[in-house]
């Protein structure tokens, strides 16, 4: 589903359902799309198709950890300093959050998709700055989502936004030639956001975005001396993932915790 005002995107969402749940999970996405904190869109796509099971990739969750920041400030600098360990240059991740923070597009609006970003030079290599690339056909088996809900509840942090970003991100990070990810939502009250990688899973920081601001995004770092782009998007777009197993869930702890318990210490 997306939905968008004047040609502009207000939210997106993708399930994978039975075919008995069509009619019930097609109903839930109209819903969503006409509860946007930003307003109700005057356009909602609805697009369907049938998957065979045996396209379906089964994928374990990525594990889930926090870590407590003061302000988005602060946030920011644990997330730069995250994606530097991860080997992303420090111009690379400047220009990302740049892009984020004052509009991806050449239009100055919000992107529908992710930017894709050379992790040495910084350069943006998806072939389309409008719209971006769309990671897509991908959800949670019931079971794993119930679980997934009642871990993320005894960890205080149960909400829609990270269970779909879980989805998401846990699918990005298992493309081949994806080195991380960087998020954080355009919607204006919702201000944490995260750094997934295979490495270290998906770090959430309470705090990644200005309150108010309207701008948000996704930037996937790949080396662009490497990949083979075309099957890139490809995966995103078109490989079927679904989660069928969760990873831990960490209590919050604060940035040089993180670092003593993430990074194993050299022989
Ligand atoms: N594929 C690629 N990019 C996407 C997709 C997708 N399927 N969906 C959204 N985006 C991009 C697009 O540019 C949006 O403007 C931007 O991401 C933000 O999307 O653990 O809610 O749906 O508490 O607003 C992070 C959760 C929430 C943090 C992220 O993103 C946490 C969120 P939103
Ligand atoms: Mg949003």
């Amino acid at each position: 589903m997306r939905a968008s005002r004047n040609n502009e995107h207000i939210s997106g969402a993708e399930r994978i359902a039975s075919a008995s749940d069509m009619h019930k999970t097609v109903s839930e996405l109209i819903n969503r799309a006409l509860s946007h904190e930003i307003g109700e869109p005057d356009e909602i796509n609805i697009s369907v198709e049938s998957l065979k099971q045996e396209k379906i990739k089964k994928l374990k969750a990525l594990n889930i950890a926090t870590i407590s920041v003061a302000d988005y400030k602060q946030g920011r600098l644990c997330a730069s300093k995250l994606l530097e360990l991860i080997g992303i240059s420090k111009k690379a991740i400047k220009m990302a959050v740049d892009y984020m923070e004052n509009g991806a597009p050449p239009d100055k609006k919000n992107m529908r998709g992710a930017m894709i970003i050379d992790c040495k030079t910084g350069k943006r290599i998806e072939p389309d700055r409008y719209r971006g690339i769309r990671a897509s056909r991908m959800d949670i088996a019931k079971e794993a989502e119930a679980k997934l809900t009642s871990t993320l509840k005894k960890a205080k942090i149960n909400n829609p936004y990270i269970r779909e970003a879980i989805v998401l991100a846990t699918k990005v990070a298992n493309a081949p030639d994806t080195i991380a990810e960087i998020c954080w939502s355009d919607d204006p009250s919702y201000q944490a956001g995260y750094i997934a990688s295979k490495r270290f899973g998906y770090v959430r920081f309470p705090y990644l975005k200005e309150k108010g601001s309207p701008f948000g995004g996704r930037a996937f770092f790949v080396d662009a001396k490497k990949i083979d782009l075309k099957k890139y998007i490809n995966f995103l777009e078109q490989q079927a993932i679904l989660i069928t197993r969760i990873g831990r869930c960490k209590p919050p702890v604060n940035w040089n915790t993180f670092l003593n318990e993430a990074v194993i210490p050299a022989p």
